[in-house]
């Protein structure tokens, strides 16, 4: 069994992950590729549960370390009962943020070190990490207006532009030193010329798994 592709979706807050990614795992199983789709934190019971602590607006302060934690906590449930199995099966897992989120949200938003982050990283993942990453930028401003027409903020989605700026900061420094793994798309364009970035870099994925039988009718 061919082990499957794990693909991940990131970027700030309200940049189009959630649009984006039911267009990717349309244009993947169009190309008869299996998809198992899922997001951080979050995709176990005891994750989905860890992240509605997290996200509760009206819970007691969460120390900084607390939610460094909680998230890796998540993060193991979640690769050891989905990621992993799913990858095995030779299904590619899709997920909407994995641990870039962490190092712009807990390492840019909230100041924690880069260090600690990549010590429980290395812990909790072993070797696994992303084939791909996809990095939706968009300026902050352009962000919380699309993300703020839904209603209620959430704990993150209340923090101050300062601290969303800090997390678009962190992202920008990820790609840049992972050029190879993470794609930055443009995200503050029409959407369907966001998808057809995204198109293209997946191509490019498609064309290298040499498994996959590329045919001229990849679009
Ligand atoms: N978090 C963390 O701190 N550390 C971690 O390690 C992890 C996560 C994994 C929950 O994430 C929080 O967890 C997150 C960081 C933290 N908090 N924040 N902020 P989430 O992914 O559930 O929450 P989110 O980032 O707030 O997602 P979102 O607001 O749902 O945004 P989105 O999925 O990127 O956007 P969307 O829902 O697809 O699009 C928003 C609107 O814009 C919608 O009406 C679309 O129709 C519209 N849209 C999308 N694209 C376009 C274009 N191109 N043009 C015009 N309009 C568009």
């Amino acid at each position: 069994m061919t082990r499957g592709k794990f693909i991940t979706l990131e970027g700030g807050e309200g940049v189009g992950k959630s649009t984006n990614l039911v267009f990717i795992k349309d244009y993947l199983q169009q190309h008869n590729i299996s998809v198992v789709v899922t997001r951080e934190p979050g995709g176990t019971v005891l994750a989905e549960k860890i992240r509605q602590l997290m996200l509760d607006n009206n819970s007691e302060a969460i120390s900084e370390t607390a939610e460094l934690l909680m998230m890796f906590a998540a993060r193991a449930q979640h690769i050891k009962h989905v990621i992993e199995p799913a990858l095995a099966q030779g299904h590619w897992v899709l997920c909407d943020r994995f641990t870039d989120a962490t190092y712009a949200y807990q390492g840019g938003g909230r100041n924690m070190k880069v260090s600690v982050i990549q010590w429980l990283e290395n812990l909790v993942q072993g070797t696994l990490r992303p084939d791909l990453t996809l990095l939706l930028d968009a300026p902050v401003e352009v962000g919380i207006s699309r993300a703020r027409e839904r209603g209620a903020f959430d704990r993150f989605e209340s923090e101050k532009v300062s601290f969303f700026e800090s997390v678009r900061r962190a992202y920008l420094l990820q790609a840049e030193l992972s050029p190879e793994r993470i794609k930055l798309i443009k995200a503050n364009q029409p959407l369907l010329d966001v998808q057809r970035a995204i198109t293209e870099v997946l191509r490019v994925l498609l064309a290298l798994n040499v498994n996959y039988p590329v045919s001229g009718s990849l679009k």
